[in-house]
């Protein structure tokens, strides 16, 4: 099975800024624990990182055909994007989007998100662990969908 990590705008800052709020691991350590968990869920994983929309688009149409899943923290285009939104609708491969951050419990324009009605589910205010729980949850959702 194949995953397709997506991390949007500003995610490759992490660990250099805002340690209070995003904590102090960078996108590397997310990597590397994903990348982990993907030898225990038996799953291929890439992984995409961008601060352009429309790189973000361009990765979600190509991966059509070649990816079982996705796996999404859209970052500020959470809560902008119908461009990204219309993009894994069009895929329709399952999504997972994830947050470090409680979107909930934060300032209100990031309470709501495009892309979660267009998402399996989402996860969010777990820190690092979101992209984990995040994982398993496709990969275990794919599976239960090939299954039946
Ligand atoms: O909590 C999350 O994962 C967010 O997707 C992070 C986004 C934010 O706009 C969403 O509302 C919630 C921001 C990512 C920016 O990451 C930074 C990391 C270090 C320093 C500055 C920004």
């Amino acid at each position: 099975m194949k995953i397709l990590v997506i991390h949007g705008p500003n995610l490759n800052l992490l660990g250099t800024r805002e340690p209070d709020v995003y904590g102090t691991f960078t996108l590397d350590d997310i990597t590397a624990s994903l990348s982990q968990l993907a030898v225990e869920l038996g799953c291929d994983l890439s992984m995409v990182q961008s601060n352009s929309e429309g790189t973000l688009v361009d990765s979600i149409q190509a991966a059509k055909g070649v990816f079982h899943g996705i796996l999404i923290n859209p970052a500020a285009y959470t809560h902008t994007s119908v461009a990204i939104r219309d993009a894994l609708s069009a895929v329709a491969l399952p999504t997972v989007e994830v947050h470090l951050s409680n979107i909930h419990k934060r300032e209100e324009f990031r309470h709501h998100s495009f892309v979660a009605p267009v998402a399996v589910g989402q996860i969010s205010g777990f820190g690092p662990d979101s992209y984990l729980l995040g994982l398993r949850a496709l990969v275990n959702f794919v599976r239960q969908q090939t299954k039946g």
